[in-house]
């Protein structure tokens, strides 16, 4: 187990995503709930995991999927109750495992108290807690769009003034400006500190510092202003893990952020690996470019190697599911999806893993109506009314939409997947009898199996914390090969990006050495079809 008292603990560890809404159900209405997560706690200790990252559980009502919050200080009752969040809390403690909560500072509900108030009345308190400019029905203050389809202002003719939604009408951005807010939201940080939770992921933390009359949204001037008050404010102690997600960062941004001097955040997740198979936006699917791939990853290890701390991730709840992505959902499901985790987990950072990723989970194919999220929605009706087939916009949605990832858990064979015994809220991907916990628990060659390795060995060998990173081949578009070295260990993952047979990659000091880990029998000759080795010795 780790010793969490240390400052940097959370550079050993591996965190497990949960999704609530998906995770497992209890009590039959078809949605996940806290009860449903201590229940799988065994299961999160079988994997090896020392911390989950849970997504939103506070009372919401639910535009979006949580990260729409109406009481920063209540849990959604279909989740459970701040009772069940405390039973929660103590029992993965006793298991090594810390919870870590999702902080969504940006924006709030439009239900909760504080914009109610604030739409009541240019007079009220609250009014100010949101962002607000004049303005008539049909002259908005700028032409900016929200990320989730329509204006990024939203009118009130009551008073005469467009409030800031950078993501959707239900979603008012609160307005950093105003100290009184950023002491609300700090108050509220430390109520959950003392309830024992161990870190923070700050959703879209860049974004707080935003200058919406210059068309600014994240990495606004105050941006780091904010945060080390944040920091200060609300969760000083060194121990608290946190991690900011910033689309925008570049490595730059990200020295700032993750400063080891303590003063900012532990880490955040950048994106720029997550953006190379794109061409215009989210929905203009490319196929990846492996050496850009490569390249960036390299240059993110080195970049931040002594100067901040990399988050290492493949999937979320907003992303498609990474074997579908990268590897191959079909004949080489299991051999891709080990290669990937191999390729991730060798590197310096935190991982992070989502719920399902460690079964090799795959994309998934619904009729418009059956999904769900609505980003998913207007992105059918926009893609459709500017000229898409529909049969286009659903290819683009089935490989990139973020239901990809929200489908339920498959725990087993059984009824819904082992995930509820009601009606699940979003259709359980038809493979679970094949793609399931059981099975990959009882099985010494799964992927699970293969994601408990690779937590085992981080936990074993200083080289995954320490090692410097070093890219062979930069330009082979094939295969991704590197070295991690201490002074007295090294270490080679050699991962086959391809279907098909690749030269083998072994320098010469690898010649004999120990293979920790591979995603088949005998790992010698040449590459087969999405091959893996991690090599290993000591000098
Ligand atoms: O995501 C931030 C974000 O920028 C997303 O809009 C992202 O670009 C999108 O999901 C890509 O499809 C965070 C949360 O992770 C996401 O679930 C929320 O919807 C969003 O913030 C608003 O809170
Ligand atoms: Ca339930």
């Amino acid at each position: 187990m780790l010793d969490k008292t240390k400052p940097d603990w959370w550079k050993s560890a591996v965190f497990y995503q949960i999704y609530p809404k998906s995770f497992q159900d209890t009590n039959g209405d078809g949605i996940g709930d806290l009860p449903g997560i201590v229940s799988r706690l065994e299961y999160l200790q079988e994997l090896g995991v020392d911390g989950i990252w849970l997504s939103p559980v506070y009372d919401s009502p639910q535009a979006d999927n949580g990260y729409d919050i109406s009481d920063y200080r209540a849990i959604y009752p279909p989740f459970g109750t701040m009772a069940d969040l405390e039973a929660l809390i103590r029992q993965a403690d006793a298991r090594g495992i810390t919870i870590i909560m999702d902080l969504v500072l940006n924006h709030t509900s439009d239900q909760h108290q504080w914009f109610r108030r604030a739409k009541s009345s240019r007079d009220d308190p609250y009014h100010d807690y949101y962002i607000w400019r004049d303005g008539s029905p049909d002259s908005p203050p700028n032409d900016m769009k929200a990320c989730f389809g329509g204006p990024a202002w939203t009118y009130v003719p009551e008073l005469g003034q467009y409030y800031f939604c950078m993501f959707s009408p239900w979603q008012p951005d609160l307005n950093w400006e105003n100290p009184a807010v950023r002491q609300e939201l700090y108050d509220m940080i430390r109520f959950w500190v003392k309830k024992g939770i161990g870190g923070f992921r700050l959703d879209v933390i860049d974004a707080i510092g935003k200058l919406p009359d210059e068309k600014i949204t994240t990495n606004g001037p105050k941006l780091h202003e904010y945060i080390r008050e944040l920091r200060r404010e609300a969760f000083p102690a060194p121990t608290i893990v946190t991690v900011g997600e910033a689309w925008s960062a570049g490595l730059a941004e990200a020295e700032r952020y993750a400063d080891p001097d303590g003063s900012e955040l532990s880490m955040v997740f950048q994106f720029e690996h997550m953006l190379l198979d794109q061409g215009v936006d989210k929905w203009d699917v490319k196929p990846l470019p492996v050496v850009q791939l490569k390249q960036c990853c390299a240059r993110w290890q080195n970049g931040l190697f002594g100067k901040g701390w990399n988050s290492l991730f493949l999937e979320n709840h907003d992303l498609p599911r990474i074997v579908s992505r990268w590897g191959d959902d079909g004949k080489w499901r299991v051999e891709s999806a080990k290669m990937l985790a191999m390729m991730i987990h060798g590197m310096q950072g935190t991982p992070y893993i989502y719920q399902g990723e460690e079964l090799g989970m795959t994309n998934v194919r619904l009729a418009i109506e059956e999904y769900d999220d609505l980003e998913i929605r207007n992105a059918y009706a926009e893609l459709t009314a500017k000229g898409w087939t529909p049969e286009a916009a659903l290819d683009a949605i089935a490989a990139r939409g973020r239901d990809n990832a929200r489908t339920p858990m498959q725990w087993s064979a059984g009824k819904n997947a082992g995930f509820s015994t009601g009606t699940p809220w979003l259709p359980v991907h038809p493979n679970y009898p094949e793609v399931n916990a059981e099975a990959a628990r009882k099985d010494p060659n799964s992927i699970f199996a293969c994601y408990q390795k690779l937590i085992a060995l981080r936990k074993t060998y200083p080289v995954f914390r320490d090692g410097t990173f070093t890219l062979l081949d930069p330009e082979d578009g094939s295969r991704f090969a590197y070295t991690r070295d201490t002074a007295d260990e090294h270490l080679l993952v050699v991962c086959n990006f391809t279907a098909e047979e690749q030269p083998e990659v072994c320098p010469e000091a690898f010649r004999g050495a120990q293979a920790l880990l591979h995603n088949y029998a005998d790992p010698t000759g040449p590459l087969r079809p999405y091959e893996a080795r991690m090599l290993y010795l000591k000098k």
